[in-house]
């Protein structure tokens, strides 16, 4: 795991006592504490395995008064805090940096309400996204946002890291489609906005500052989202291309001859299907014949199947026709859908066994989208770094095309100091030069709080500096992470 060497744990902060657990006792039912060591584990390192915190107490409260109740304490006897999900976030977010007391949302799981009309969704924050999207598709909706962690990931996290993911192209960000948040402020204030309206134009539209602010403002314990209606025709086909060009223009003229019924456009590359295939079971097998620079996934979702179905045939005989793509397939049935899905999905896990695997998560104008992947092998190879027996064993690329959002991913024997050295700033200047922006959807957390300058101005992070010292005084919420050291 990572260590800090330029971290030192902040003396401000109390040090947990037989007291507090005492007091936290008198809130929560035994089941929601933990202490045990081995117990304490799973909540102190993170998915990636790349960061590891000493907390010595995991809370897991029942309601919104519980978390009231908590934080009001910590506030007041300035006891550190990390405000925990699915654990499945990649910035290192939510794990502990020190002793930071981790409150789980494991506990608040229920749906709130569902307008079955407006197909309004309030339920609360520890909700796993995937029981909320059966619990949609039994009524004919869908949540409006899919990842490949969604059976782990929590809707409070994804509201927490204004995550993006498979269907943004779709469905548009966290920013549209939530309605309203139910919120304990550090000082155990609940700010209940848990509103269902479409339009409310009345006031600062506060909930937008939690969204995408990674625990450091308070937690988020009530979600209200807007769902749309689930569509009956779904497609999905798989393009082997061999240029990123041959990627963009089947990208550009899938808006155009697909238009409404795209719902998904995600690409990959022939080191990505490497690592699927070498790592993950026969599922992800290449269903085309022979293996391509590039992969692109493509998914309509619609109300009418054959007029998809023809749409999707004469877009896809277009590509052919004019040599656009080498080879595609169109999955028959429910089960290809979801085997082709799977290999899309499997990729971020194919990566982590490939080893210590550094994840740049980096959105930039589409043209340039793999630019980045062959300047930071060509760079690595400059220095003598990428190949057999090098430091780097694989430079990967993939993302979603359509949000300009590349997932650049390098894959080393394990973390070191020199790696990161080697890659940071390069990665981040490079990003800058592009006019992109560092962190697309997965957040700052540890890992990139100290490049925010690299796409934010310094009157912007002096602004974001002043916001969190207000709302958190004590500066006891999800401490060391999301705005720069200094
Ligand atoms: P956690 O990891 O538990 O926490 C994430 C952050 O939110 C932390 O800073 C934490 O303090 C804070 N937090 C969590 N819950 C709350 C709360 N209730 N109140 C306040 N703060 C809170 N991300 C994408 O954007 N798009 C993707 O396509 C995507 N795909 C992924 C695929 C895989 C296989 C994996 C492992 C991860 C992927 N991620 C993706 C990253 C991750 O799943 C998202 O960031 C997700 O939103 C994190 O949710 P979580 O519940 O696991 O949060
Ligand atoms: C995805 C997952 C994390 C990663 O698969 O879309 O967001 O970068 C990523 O592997
Ligand atoms: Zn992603």
């Amino acid at each position: 795991a990572d260590k800090f060497p330029h971290m030192k744990r902040n003396s401000a902060f109390k040090k947990l006592s037989d007291e507090d657990i005492a007091y936290f006792r008198t809130i929560l039912a035994p089941s929601g504490i933990t202490q045990d060591k081995e117990d304490l584990q799973v909540f102190n390192s993170d998915w990636l395995r790349k960061y590891r915190g000493q907390s010595k107490l995991v809370l897991k409260p029942a309601s919104t008064e519980q978390v009231s109740k908590i934080l009001r304490y910590c506030h007041d006897n300035k006891l550190a805090v990390v405000p925990q999900g699915g654990n499945t976030g990649l910035v290192g977010g939510g794990v502990p940096v020190f002793d930071e007391i981790v409150v789980s949302m494991a506990n608040m799981n229920s749906v709130r309400s569902f307008d079955k009309v407006s197909g309004a969704l309030v339920c609360d924050a520890g909700s796993i996204l995937e029981v909320l999207d059966k619990y949609l598709e039994e009524r004919g909706y869908i949540m409006p946002l899919d990842l490949g962690a969604k059976g782990s990931c929590h809707i409070g996290g994804n509201v927490s890291t204004n995550a993006g993911g498979l269907r943004l192209l779709r469905y548009g960000s966290l920013h549209g489609t939530v309605l309203g948040l139910e919120v304990v402020l550090p000082d155990g204030t609940i700010l209940d906005n848990l509103s269902t309206l479409r339009k409310d134009n009345t006031g600062y539209d506060l909930k937008q500052l939690f969204i995408g602010s990674e625990g450091t403002l308070g937690i988020v314990t009530g979600v209200s989202i807007l769902a749309p209606k689930r569509s009956k025709a779904i497609n999905v086909a798989l393009l082997g291309l061999n240029t990123f060009d041959q990627v963009q223009s089947a990208f550009k003229r899938s808006k155009d001859e697909l238009c409404e019924i795209l719902s998904a456009f995600e690409f990959w590359d022939q080191a990505a299907i490497k690592l699927v295939k070498e790592h993950l079971v026969a599922g992800a097998n290449d269903p085309l014949e022979s293996e391509h620079r590039f992969y692109v996934l493509i998914e309509t979702s619609g109300s009418n199947k054959e007029h998809d179905d023809e749409k999707l045939n004469q877009y896809l005989e277009g590509l052919l026709t004019d040599d656009v793509v080498q080879d595609g397939v169109v999955a028959q049935d429910a089960t290809q859908i979801q085997k082709l899905w799977a290999i899309r999905e499997g990729i971020p896990e194919a990566c982590s066994k490939a080893g210590a695997v550094y994840k740049y998560d980096i959105s930039m104008p589409v043209p340039v989208l793999y630019q980045a992947v062959e300047d930071m092998q060509d760079y690595l190879t400059k220095n003598g770094a990428f190949g057999e027996g090098k430091l780097f064993s694989s430079v990967i690329g993939y993302g979603h095309v359509g949000d300009g959002n590349l997932h650049l991913n390098v894959a080393a024997s394990d973390y070191s100091p020199e790696a990161v050295d080697l890659m940071e700033p390069y990665v981040f200047e490079w990003t800058a030069k592009h006019a992109g922006s560092i962190s697309a959807e997965h957040g700052l957390g540890v890992s990139k709080n100290n490049h925010l300058h690299y796409s934010k101005s310094p009157s912007m992070i002096h602004l974001m500096k002043r916001f969190k010292s207000l709302i958190d005084p004590q500066g006891i919420m999800n401490p060391y992470k999301y705005l720069p050291d200094n």
